[in-house]
């Protein structure tokens, strides 16, 4: 007998209310805090009113993870409704103590096994993992499948993003490696990515002409090798940017699937508006 797993994520993969409701995926908020006033994203502040708000706040937010209670609240409710178990995905647990909350809130509830996945990265890669196991758990898959499969992804998973100026990243302290502190001064615009779930620097680039081109030529050593993929362009309050990004995909990569997805509020606390990300997958079906 097939066992009922119920699939619970972050805002931080901002994926759309409309397919969360289709997928029946949960949304757990982290927080984002002007001054005296906290918003959790993607409930009380839109995407739009936050960057627009960036723009007049005297004092630059600070973000927050969800509270404990919130996960609680939540995995009882998905044990009353008759949920066995729960696969509870998240940011990467070297930015954020999301994933750790996810687990400690799983260990206080009775009555429902809950099992984390680190995704090691944010956004739209978090999705991929999300959406996934969604519809893995949809056609029957117990935690230990869709776990594994999410494991599987893993390794073909790629993320890599550009920020305007490091400033906002090394105010929130989530850029490892201190040679950015003097990249910031040179005005070097680094491609940033994950390693083992921390943002280091992936290449040094001077203009963003030469890190897009970069980006692409990346993703070409990916698709070249065969198999399907699906890629995502990922902007902070910078469509127009994205739009011309993912149109350069088309063109050049006409048999990848490209999306556009954006950094709402919390994440663009810590990259700052103008951000462009790229994210790519493997698909395996
Ligand atoms: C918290 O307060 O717990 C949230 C901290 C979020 C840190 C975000 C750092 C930037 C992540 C960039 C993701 C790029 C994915 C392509």
């Amino acid at each position: 007998m097939n066992k009922k797993v119920a699939i619970v994520t972050d805002s931080t993969a901002y994926i759309p209310v409309e397919i969360r409701k289709d997928l029946q995926i949960e949304m757990v908020p982290l927080n984002v805090i002007f001054g005296e006033e906290s918003f959790q994203e993607e409930l009380d502040l839109t995407t739009d009113q936050f960057y627009k708000k960036m723009e007049t706040a005297e004092e630059l937010p600070k973000t927050s993870q969800p509270a404990i209670g919130q996960f609680v609240e939540l995995f009882e409710q998905l044990a009353k409704k008759g949920y066995e178990q729960v696969v509870t995905i998240h940011l990467s647990s070297q930015i954020s103590g999301t994933y750790q909350s996810a687990l400690s809130a799983g260990d206080m509830v009775e009555g429902i096994e809950v099992f984390g996945f680190d995704t090691e990265v944010s956004c739209a890669p978090q999705a991929y993992y999300v959406l996934e196991a969604a519809r893995s758990a949809e056609a029957g898959a117990d935690a230990n499948e869709i776990l594994e499969k999410l494991a599987f992804m893993k390794k073909t998973a790629k993320a890599y993003f550009m920020v305007d100026n490091l400033n906002h990243l090394h105010r929130g302290g989530r850029l490892s490696g201190a040679q950015l502190v003097v990249g910031s001064l040179l005005k070097i615009k680094p491609i940033l990515h994950f390693e083992e779930g921390s943002i280091v620097p992936f290449e040094k680039v001077r203009t963003e002409k030469k890190a897009l081109a970069r980006l692409l030529e990346l993703l070409e050593q990916d698709v070249s090798q065969g198999g399907n993929y699906y890629a995502t362009v990922i902007h902070a309050n910078r469509l127009d940017g994205a739009e011309q990004l993912a149109q350069t995909i088309n063109e050049r990569f006409p048999h990848v699937e490209v999306d556009i997805s954006y950094f709402g509020p919390v994440i663009g606390t810590h990259l700052g508006a103008g951000s462009l990300g790229l994210s790519w997958q493997k698909q395996y079906t």
